[in-house]
Parts: structure tokens; sequence; C-alpha cells
């Protein structure tokens, strides 16, 4: 394989560990904090983990390692969208068990979750750890979204890992996954397997945190990488001054991916969908937010700006969520194939009009065409459609067209309008971590092996006080149950962890909304440039603006 100079001088990067991990691990001892409770509905989340709910917080701290000795063999799975950093967890873990004992091992199931249920993997030695260190990707054992959640699945895993002595898992992914780590580890306690199962933060969209968990890893660098882009564009915006620019960002629930780009950038509009929820945005709300921006702009001659659109925005406008639901029941069943029976769009369009109701008819009228056809070619396998895969960004700029078009007869907007569409996700998903990234997946690792050695099960690997330079950063564990609450999926009661929306009485966004009128109006954009792997740590290791505020 041949290598990229980057990716040589990576290899040598030295990634940082939080200062109480620093002293070698026979002076790492434990500190046991106050019993946990879930975040809510404490009866039924103790019911269903009686084995390991209520467990303790517990932080590292320099002293005498006083975990019993024994051999350790310890299983690792990626699970779900890569996120920058993975390789490092997995890196980091590597280096912590060799630094404990030479004859400790790690094997590596292969694509995700499944590789434990068809016993798929590798054993890690120093020559093939050795490629992977600082580096993208998921690529050193692959990832996948197989779901570990039946008794019969962890039967196998279980079978699995006594076959091979595995004495622990860690399961790094996002809150699904994370949410299936705790459900394991509560199976082997209660089987009394000796199996422990530990945790690891990780997705771009930033969606997984909470009191304990500042931030997954991943959203660091991938939201470096994409404002790197659209300072690029922003800057040939302004240079070319002829178009607007529709961006659309990765994160399939929450906004955080598009606020961070924002808060990086400063773009003329970002739309916001946990506020387009809270004030019951309509499609046409939203279309003339952005056309104001347009239409003022404008008017100073500007026929030019940026607009960053979150991945899942959609289903945060309420009348759009109610027309997707009323689509999905409409083709439920054999529906569907009578409707794709139909020859032309007209045939299909009547179909439509006569199956929802009125009120999701106004709004699905309103749609550009492409957008209404859209919605009934991407269907998931049970025939629902599939929300990520609506051009929001072609969607709002065709219908900020429209808006201007009005105006325009109407003598209100004299200006020009043409616009240009991306989508940004895949590009930022296996970029070389940023130094954030590749000290915090380090710290994660090897503090999941610290977890293991001290006999935790249940738990996620945390490393918090991330907004303060990695000395300074304070590791341990907090049980996953603690993070849990009860919710409705699939029509079921299940205990889940909260995926967390972006608050909207947060720092991050009130900073935002201080801002925004301005940079709606005037061009006020920042240029972060490329991440920076090698130069003065104020350039180099900056965490996020997000957590740095939340932080202050
Ligand atoms: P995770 O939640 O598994 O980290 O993945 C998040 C994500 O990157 C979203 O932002 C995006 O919508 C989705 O994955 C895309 O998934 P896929 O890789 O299956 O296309």
């Amino acid at each position: 394989m041949k290598l990229s100079p980057l990716q040589i001088a990576r290899y040598k990067y030295e990634p940082k560990l939080p200062g109480m991990l620093r002293n070698g691990i026979q002076e790492i001892s434990v500190k046991t904090g106050e019993a946990t409770a879930s975040v809510a509905d404490q009866e039924k989340i103790r019911e269903l983990f009686p084995n390991t709910y209520g467990k303790p917080e517990i932080t590292f701290e320099k002293g005498t390692n006083t975990a019993p000795a024994r051999r350790q063999v310890v299983g690792v799975i990626l699970s779900g969208g890569q996120a920058p950093g993975g390789h490092n967890v997995v890196c980091g873990l590597y280096d912590a068990l060799k630094a404990t004992n030479k004859d400790n091992v790690l094997y590596g199931f292969k694509g995700g979750p499944s590789g434990i249920l068809e016993d798929k993997y590798v054993v890690f030695d120093d020559e093939f750890i050795d490629q992977y260190r600082n580096t993208g990707g998921f690529d050193i054992i692959g990832s996948g979204r197989t779901k570990l959640e039946t008794p019969e699945q962890f039967q196998v895993a279980y079978d699995v890992c006594k076959k091979h002595g595995i004495n622990a898992i860690v399961i790094i992914g996002g809150d699904d996954s994370n949410t299936n780590a705790a459900v394991l580890a509560e199976y082997f306690a209660a089987h009394n397997t000796g199996i422990q199962v530990i945790g690891c933060p990780k997705t771009i969209d930033g969606d997984l945190k909470n009191e304990d968990i500042e931030c997954s890893f991943g959203f660091d660098t991938a939201t470096k990488t994409y404002s790197e882009l659209i300072g690029n564009i922003e800057r040939d915006a302004n240079s070319a001054k002829k178009y607007w620019h529709f961006i659309k960002v990765m994160g399939r629930s929450a906004s955080h991916v598009a606020l961070e780009c924002a808060l990086k950038t400063q773009p003329n509009i970002c739309l916001v969908g946990e506020e387009v929820a809270a004030r019951k945005m309509s499609l046409s709300d939203i279309t003339n937010y952005i056309a104001d921006s347009v239409n003022a702009r404008a008017n100073n001659g500007n026929n030019f700006g940026v607009a960053i659109i979150p991945e899942g925005i959609v289903e945060f406008i309420p009348e759009f969520s109610v027309l997707i639901r009323e689509i999905n029941e409409l083709l439920a069943g054999k529906r569907t194939e009578e409707f794709n029976a139909l020859g032309s769009w007209d045939e299909k369009y009547e179909f439509i009009r006569k199956g929802i109701s009125a009120e999701s008819m106004k709004v699905f009228a309103q749609l550009p065409v492409g957008i209404q056809q859209q919605l009934f070619l991407e269907r998931d396998p049970h025939g629902n459609v599939q929300v990520s895969l609506i051009e929001s960004e072609k969607l709002f700029s065709a219908m900020v067209k429209e808006e201007l078009a009005r105006r325009k007869k109407a003598g209100t907007y004299k200006g020009k309008f043409s616009a240009q569409h991306h989508f940004f996700g895949y590009e930022g998903r296996c970029a070389f971590p940023s130094n954030f990234d590749a000290d915090y997946c380090y710290s994660l690792g090897y503090n999941a092996c610290m977890l293991i050695q001290y006999g935790y099960t249940g738990y996620l690997s945390k490393v918090s006080n991330l907004a303060k330079p990695a000395e300074q950063w304070v590791a341990g564990g907090m049980p996953i149950t603690k993070m849990m609450n009860i919710e409705r999926r699939n029509g079921e009661d299940k205990p889940v962890i909260r995926k967390a929306l972006v608050e909207l009485d947060g720092k991050p966004f009130a900073y935002f909304c201080a801002n925004r009128e301005q940079w709606a109006v005037e061009t006020c954009y920042t240029y972060p440039g490329a991440i920076q792997y090698y130069g003065p740590a104020e350039v180099c290791d900056i965490p996020t603006i997000t957590l740095s505020l939340e932080k202050e």
C-alpha cells in the first residue's frame, strides 16, 4: 500500500492522555462516586436492569493500581456510521492492554456487531495496529448497523466469547449501540458469564451527549472538515458574487453539526431543526425567512449568499411530518403495488390527492415536482419514505426561487437569484482525526481498558473537562443505565439513551441567535481553513465552539 506523507507523519503522532492516565498503568487508582439513578423512569429502568442499575460513577486518579492481576482477552466492535478517531479508540485500548500485560489479547470483530454473531475477527498485533494510528475511517475492522438486541443474539455472542476466552467486549457506537451495550451487559451479568461490556461514545452527529458525556467523538473533525469546505464556498461566493449556495450537512436527527458549522463560518442562513419544531414553522415560514435574507442582501447589491441546512430538517417541520406519515399510511401493504402500476405522474398525483388529507395535499402541492416524486421513489424496506434522502437543499432553493418570483412581480424584489447545491456528509466521516479527536479517542480506548481491569460492566468510557488542555481531562466511567429513559419505539416501550437535540436555551444556540440577524444581511463569513495537525496548540488543539461555549 502506498502511503501519503501525512499518513506517515500521523503514524508518529503521540496522542495526549488525561493527566491521571499518564504515569503508567501501575499508577492508576480508582475513586468510586455516588450511586447513580437513570435520568427518568427510574423504577422501570431498575426493573429492566436489576444487575447493572444504580452502580456508582467512577473516576481514575494517580495512585496505586489495585486491580486484581489477570490476563485479559477483549473483543472490540465498531458500530454504525464512521466517525474520525475510531481507529485511535482501538489503538488506545490495545496499548493499555499490552502495557498491563503483554499476554493480553485484543480481538477485533469485523463488519460491525454482526462480526461477533458470525465469529469473524482479527487478532491485533503491533504491526497491524501501527498501520492505523491517528488515521481516519473504520477500515481497521469495518463497521455495520446490525443491532445486537435479542436474547438469541446475546447467546450467540456469549458462545463466541466463550470459544475465544474473551472476558470483555468494547462497543464503540452511538446512542442505539450503547443502549444495546447496556442490554448485553445486563444479559451477561444476569447469566453469570463474567463477561464485561464497556461502551464508547461515537457519532459525528454530536447527539450522544448529556451531563456526563460532553461530546461524542468524530463531531470535532467532521465539523472542522465541513467548515473548511463551507468557508471555501463562502470565499467563492464572495469572489464571484453570483450564487446562493444551499449546503446540506449530515446530522440525521439533531442539528448540532449545522449549528457548529454556522458558528465556525458565519453563513447568511443556518436552519436549526429544533427551533423549526419549537416554533412550529411551516414550509412557507422557512421559505420566507430565507427569501428575506436574499432580498435584503440584494437590496445592498449582494446577489450571493450561503445557507446551511441540517440533514434532518424536514422531520422537524410539523406539517411535513404529517405529510410523510400520511404517505406512509397511504402506501402501506398492497397499495404500493397499486401505486407503482399507475402509468403517468398525473395518475399517481390523483391517487395521492384522493389518499391524503386536504391539509397535507396543500403542503404536497407546494413542493417542487422533483421533490414530490422523490417522496415516492426512495422507500425503506418497510415501504416508508426515506426522509434522509430528501434533497432539502434543493427543496428550499426551489421554494425560495418561487417566492422571489412572486416578490419580483409585486415589485418588492429586484435582485438576481441563482443557486448551487451541496451535501456534505461522507466527506467528513473518515477524515484524519483532528488532534482533539485523536487524543480524545485514544484516551477513551485506554480508559476502557482501565474500566475492564477494575471489573466494571455496563459502563460508558468517560473522558471529561474536554474544553481544557488534555493534561486536565478527567478519565472515568459512567453506568450506561444512568443515561437511559423509556421511549416509545416501533409501538413498544423501550429503555434507550436519550438523544441529545440542540438545546434552544443553551449557550451555542444563544450565541447564534445573538448574531444571525447581522449575518443574514451582511457578509460576515469566517474561513476556518484546513485542520492543522502541527503547530501552536491554539491552532491545532482547539475544541469545537459548541463545547467551548457550553463549558465556558
Ligand atoms: P451514526 O449515528 O451511526 O453515528 O451515523 C450518523 C450518520 O453519519 C448520519 O449523520 C447520517 O444520516 C447517517 O449516518 C448515514 O448513514 P449511512 O452510512 O448508513 O448512509
